[in-house]
């Protein structure tokens, strides 16, 4: 598949970056926080070529060219929010049977100008032109063309094993503090910098998949896992000289999860990724990335059991309770427990949750798994050990916690921590069904941060500071620094860190994202995330004195988002 990389991820970013401008300065989106226009809709990865064209008989006349464009359209700006069958994801479903009634022009209207809904204004924002309005208008009239299947056999054409197990380092051949090394998404560059977290040094920049999107380790700490958006997979051996590559695979056309087997016995054994398109997810050996299993999601929705064909794989944490991996599964509302220890005969308890799911983590016991339904402005509760629903929480607009937050509040004790897209507010949620029952599975507390816009939240088991960036809010002030609550004096109104500004950089959006601790718990890492061709940073607090510790800065650090911390990430510490 040959889609041109750049283009599609500067239209990520351009979707991000200028949409942002087109929203702001037209501001005709009544009712839809800015915030969510910024987040939804990255362009999927798949070669539109790859989608099998399909006339409708009573549709609009359209050209085999004019096809052809409004696909690659389609795929680069909406399938991201309409799924790209269009049976609806956060954007509402757009098959024929629904476009064609309602004809030519009332598609137009909505394209052109966008609802309170959250669809944005394409054509008044001048992000489409009206030729193109009108062509998107006629072309979802028509069936949707459908991308190919991808099944063990392109699997396995992708696997590469690059180094055999056999000739990988016997112990750890670097003086690296592996701990405290970091993995760091270079997005458009399709890299990750693996950094050393005492030095700050960058010890390797490692080719990886496409828009690469998040970093997992194994149980022991020695193997890196990074996927791409277009669903590629690098395991990455830190015990390397210099670490690198030893295997890769891509398992679909389309990912944005990846995780190991953390069961006792079962560490490194497995690994697991869950993709978009084709919507399932695949089980592979952790130590070569073998793909032994893979399973569609296909299927009934939680709420109305109709079937949805693309229900895509969102987040997947892996249990400490059972052999299980916990997969959430967007579209239907249900998370999967997937018991891996026979795959022969696998065993899917299939946990009815809420729709959209999307990001998630555990409790500090690391028995309850905490995660957004994200459009249905919810937090399920999975209860790993019983592999039953514990409870559906109700929250603030679009909760996004990344993996969440973990700390003691000293009024209502062990909480978790979501903040959110679509408003200012911070849920706190009680996590102690034995020492505190009252308050267990409900907000306990609501604090206010200082925007919505927020994709992540975190905090330390030694730290006493919960850090909340907010790099979708449209105030430029709000989205380049982040708000830090005094743990130990809750209400005490939060602290604003400048962090673009103590990064000291030239032109570019400076988004300030993701915090991530180090492995002793006393820095914070931060991101300052600017467009590919302006200079970025990562940004590091001392986390007692909240003061500026470090600025590191490399032409290499192109789009650097999520950080990964090998200890933090390993123990699922937040
Ligand atoms: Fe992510 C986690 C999906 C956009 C940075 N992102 C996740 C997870 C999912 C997801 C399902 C949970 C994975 C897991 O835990 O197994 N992300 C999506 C999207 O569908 C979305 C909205 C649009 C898209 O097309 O990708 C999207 N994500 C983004 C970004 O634009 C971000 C901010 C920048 C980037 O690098 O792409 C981004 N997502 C992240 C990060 C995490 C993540 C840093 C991991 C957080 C963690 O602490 O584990």
């Amino acid at each position: 598949m040959n889609y041109t990389k750049l283009s599609i991820t500067s239209v990520i970013l351009a979707g991000v970056l200028a949409g942002t401008a087109g929203y702001a300065a037209t501001g005709e989106h009544p009712g839809t926080p800015e915030e969510e226009m910024r987040y939804k809709g990255a362009p999927v990865p798949i070669d539109p070529g790859a989608a099998k064209e399909q006339l409708t008989p009573g549709a609009p006349a359209i050209s085999e060219d004019e096809f052809a464009r409004a696909k690659t359209i389609f795929f680069e700006r909406c399938a991201g929010c309409h799924g790209v069958l269009r049976k609806g994801a956060t954007g509402k479903p757009l098959t024929p049977d629904i476009t064609l009634p309602k004809g030519t022009e009332y598609l137009k209207a909505f394209i052109g100008y966008g609802s309170p809904g959250g669809m944005p204004n394409f054509g008044s924002s001048g992000e489409l032109a009206q030729k193109d309005v009108d062509l998107m208008a006629r072309y979802l009239q028509h069936e949707p063309p459908v991308p190919p299947e991808y099944g063990m056999k392109e699997i396995r054409d992708s696997w590469k094993v690059l180094v055999p197990v056999n000739k990988r380092p016997k112990k750890q051949e670097n003086k690296y503090n592996l701990k405290n090394v970091f993995s760091v998404t270079l997005r458009d560059t399709g890299e990750v910098a693996i950094i050393d977290g005492d030095s700050k040094k960058i010890i390797n920049i490692v080719k990886t998949g496409y828009a690469v999107h998040i970093s997992r380790m194994s149980t022991s700490g020695r193997y890196l896992y990074v996927i791409g958006r277009d669903a590629k997979i690098n395991l990455i051996d830190l015990w390397m000289k210099t670490p690198d590559n030893v295997a890769e695979i891509k398992v679909g056309m389309e990912a944005r999860s990846v995780e190991t087997s953390k069961y006792k016995g079962y560490e490194d054994t497995y690994a697991i990724a869950g993709s978009y398109w084709p919507p399932q997810y695949t089980i592979m050996k952790g130590d070569t990335l073998e793909p032994l299993k893979i399973v569609a999601t296909r299927g009934m929705t939680v709420d109305t059991q109709e079937y949805h064909p693309e229900p895509r794989v969102a987040a997947i944490v892996g249990s400490h309770e059972k052999p299980e991996f916990i997969v959430n599964v967007k579209e239907t509302g249900k998370i999967l427990m997937v018991n891996y220890s026979d795959l022969e005969n696998l065993q899917v308890t299939t946990v009815n949750a809420a729709r959209y799911l999307h990001d998630g983590g555990w409790d500090s016991s690391l028995r309850y798994f905490l995660t957004a339904a994200n459009k249905s402005n919810k937090i399920a509760v999975v209860d790993s050990k019983t592999s039953k629903l514990e409870a559906l929480v109700d929250v603030g607009q679009i909760p996004h916690p990344g993996r969440g937050a973990n700390f003691k509040d000293s009024k209502y004790g062990p909480v978790w921590a979501t903040s959110h897209l679509g408003d200012d507010t911070i849920s706190l949620i009680g996590t102690d069904p034995k020492g505190h029952k009252k308050n267990a599975w409900k907000v306990v507390r609501t604090l206010k941060g200082q925007g919505g816009g927020s994709l992540f939240i975190k905090t330390h088991p030694k730290s006493s500071h919960l850090y909340v960036d907010t790099p979708l809010n449209p105030d430029s002030a709000v989205s380049q620094s982040v708000a830090v609550f005094d743990l130990k004096n809750i209400d005490k109104p939060y602290t604003v860190l400048p962090i673009a500004d103590w990064a000291k950089l030239g032109e570019g959006p400076k988004r300030v994202v993701q915090p991530e601790f180090n492995a002793k718990g006393d820095e914070v890492w931060f991101s300052v995330w600017s467009g590919a061709k302006q200079e970025s940073a990562i940004v590091v607090v001392d986390d007692k004195t909240l003061k500026l510790k470090n600025v590191i800065k490399d032409k290499r650090l192109v789009t650097p988002t999520g950080k990964f911390n090998v200890y933090n990430t390993m123990h699922d510490v937040y």
